[in-house]
């Protein structure tokens, strides 16, 4: 097995434990590379923390098109709800995923030799009639959160693990205040 092959294995049974899944994905990532990983791990964390069973693919729009497409026509029946695709450079990942289904998709532009505005601006300027929503470059955990909030339109306990995260952030927020105050008031 190709060195890069077994990092990118050893990757992922660290961040998922080597076992399976038990409950079937309700979103999909899908890299253009493995080496769009590290950026995609930010996402996989926050889903992981709002217990949203996901998967993950290394699928290549210019380097294995039909992979992608039959992926992307599959995704609904075998219970997706939204995919999210990481990608750099001439991002076509998103576009070409989002061409074959109905699902949402959310591009994770990875940085690049131009900084990811490449991979922004290539999935962003969609034709009319192909929608793919972004986040920002690197924006990993948006990308995760904004999933999040797609699967739990549908699930209610979802909604509410939702809601507690953004009470905790907010309580982060405040504690910081505080800390600021107290020592800008010496
Ligand atoms: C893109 O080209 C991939 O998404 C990756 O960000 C970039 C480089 O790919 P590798 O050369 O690492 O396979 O298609």
């Amino acid at each position: 097995m190709p060195g890069r092959i077994r990092t990118f294995i050893m990757c992922i049974e660290t961040t998922f434990g080597s076992g399976a899944i038990a409950t079937a994905p309700l979103i999909g990532f899908v890299l253009g590379s493995d080496s769009d990983l590290p950026h995609v791990q930010p996402a996989i964390e926050v889903l992981k923390e709002l217990e949203v069973p996901f998967e993950v693919r290394v699928l290549s729009a210019h380097r294995t098109p039909d992979d992608v497409a039959e992926y992307a026509k599959s995704a609904k029946a075998r219970g997706l709800v939204a995919i999210v695709a990481a990608a750099g450079g001439a991002a076509a990942l998103p576009g070409a995923l989002a061409a074959h289904t109905a699902l949402p998709v959310v591009g994770l532009p990875v940085p690049s030799l131009l900084q990811g505005l490449d991979s922004l601006l290539s999935m962003t300027q969609m034709p009319p009639g192909v929608p793919v929503a972004a986040v920002g470059v690197g924006g990993g955990r948006n990308a995760g959160l904004f999933a999040a909030r797609i699967a739990a339109t549908a699930d209610p306990e979802l909604a509410l693990r939702l809601t507690r995260y953004q009470a905790e952030q907010a309580e982060r927020v405040r504690e910081r205040d505080r800390r600021v105050r107290e020592a800008v008031a010496g």
